[in-house]
């Protein structure tokens, strides 16, 4: 997602980097091009013009050109500019009552965006977060639908409510309220059913659960790979249910992004989560800040700094901190880094998250490389691995022997290990940034 745009526009900014002055021309240009970089995200063509008027009006004033910084205050501009359309007019965090009292999410969207798939997900979270929530089958069209939710409420830990014998989604909701109510639940996911297009039938049905149990949240869950086409579709949904918020599912696939682009500025409803793989834990807080760095192409140094974090715990980054401060950082401590670089889900992913490696084309990337790197620090011994020093010309061979790759390939990961040490010694004294950018090392050499 955003990986094409984020490489062009990135490639406009570093076209004005050239420039000692920025002229009204170059901006035309620069805007000109991010236009088309967004047009083919797909991006809803009245929102990309309110977009091109708004920057355009305001980059061309002399208090960027005259600046003593026009690039940066130029970037700033866009910058802010694609958060504007990235915001709804809520905050993008759940609604939710007080821990006493039940509150409702009413999940609802066309068949097969992803709903109970995110019912799942989100039971899950709630669940992390110290709610106590309750999944409630009010699919009541496809027969296999309330087995379905069993086997995801399952997985995420939440019990399901369903009732088997009834097709009244309405009475449905109600008893299961009236049950969460009875045994302490303080969260109700309500997964409805789908339809294939936008018919009454279904709006009705779902103006009936609504009027019903008035939800805290009626989440419209559309899968992101509609394009703006989904801006349209949770338009109508709005009109005649209501809703307050938009998830949108299937962010890893090989979608351009226009309808995470579109969807606020066309509705003014925000994107509240984004789902990001088929497992329970796939599902992402959305940011619009974060996500308009990562379509700059400036990286998402939060989220990455945030998941740095979560694998790599306290104690662990206190003891590598130490460790570069007394300058024994080790291949030892090097192998850690990788094995945590695999716990946060793929190298691919990370790069993208890493300031300026949106320009670096993570599918020219050899990750087979880690793998090799791996391969030869466990032909290692223990001393090696914690002396590099010790690794001469003997024990090289022998190592390489023992990884299965060849002599230069021990010295190139040594040379590399030696340059990684070196930078490490003299980057930022915050260890997180510094876990975050020994990975970079780790992978990019
Ligand atoms: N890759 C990926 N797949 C997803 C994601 N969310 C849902 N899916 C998949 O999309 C398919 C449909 O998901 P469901 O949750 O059954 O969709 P639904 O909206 O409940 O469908 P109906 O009940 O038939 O209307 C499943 O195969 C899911 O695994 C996501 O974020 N990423
Ligand atoms: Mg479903």
């Amino acid at each position: 997602m955003f990986e094409n745009t984020s490489k062009r526009i990135s490639e406009v900014f570093k076209k004005l980097s050239g420039n000692s002055k920025i002229t009204e021309r170059n901006v035309e240009e620069a805007v000109e091009e991010i236009k088309n970089a967004l047009l083919d995200a797909d991006v809803n063509l009245r929102v990309l013009r309110r977009f091109v008027n708004s920057t355009l009006e305001e980059a061309k004033g002399e208090k960027v050109l005259k600046s003593i910084n026009p690039r940066e205050q130029f970037i700033k501009i866009v910058n802010d500019k694609i958060i504007a359309m990235l915001k709804g007019d809520d905050e993008p965090t759940l609604k939710l009552k007080g821990p006493d009292v039940v509150s409702t999410i009413v999940l609802m969207g066309l068949q097969g965006n992803g709903k109970t798939t995110t019912a799942g997900k989100l039971a899950y979270k709630l669940k992390k977060d110290g709610k106590r929530p309750l999944l409630v089958a009010a699919d009541l069209k496809r027969a296999a639908a309330i087995t379905q939710l069993k086997i995801v409420g399952e997985d995420a830990g939440v019990p399901v409510f369903a009732n088997e014998n009834t097709d009244d989604v309405v009475s449905v909701v109600n008893d299961a309220l009236a049950f969460a109510k009875k045994n302490q639940y303080n969260v109700m996911i309500v997964d409805t059913a789908g339809r294939l297009s936008l018919d009454d039938e279904l709006m009705d049905e779902l103006s009936r659960i609504t009027s019903s149990v008035h939800p805290d949240e009626k989440i419209f869950v559309s899968d992101a790979s509609l394009g703006q086409e989904a801006a349209n579709i949770v338009k109508v949904f709005d009109e005649k249910v209501g809703i307050t918020g938009v998830i949108l599912t299937k962010f890893d696939s090989d979608t351009k992004g226009g309808a995470a682009l579109s969807i606020a500025s066309v509705t003014h409803r925000s994107i509240k989560f984004v789902g990001v793989g088929e497992k329970k834990e796939d599902l992402e807080q959305f940011y619009p800040e974060r996500a308009a760095s990562r379509i700059l192409g400036m990286g998402d140094v939060v989220s990455l700094v945030e998941k740095a974090e979560s694998v790599i715990n306290e104690e662990e980054a206190e003891k590598l901190q130490k460790r570069l401060e007394s300058s024994t950082f080790s291949i030892a401590d090097y192998l850690m880094q990788l094995e945590s670089v695999n716990k946060m889900g793929g190298a691919k992913k990370l790069i993208s998250m890493i300031p300026g490696m949106s320009t670096v084309d993570t599918d020219a990337l050899n990750l087979d490389d880690f793998k090799k790197e791996k391969a030869i620090i466990y032909s290692m011994t223990k001393k090696e691995r914690d002396n590099y020093r010790l690794i001469g010309p003997p024990r090289r061979k022998r190592i390489a022997k023992g990884a299965g790759v060849s002599v230069s390939d021990v010295d190139r990961f040594i040379r590399k290990f030696e340059k990684i040490k070196l930078t490490m010694k003299k980057v930022t004294k915050n260890k997180k940034i510094q876990a975050a950018l020994l990975e970079k090392f780790g992978m990019l050499g």
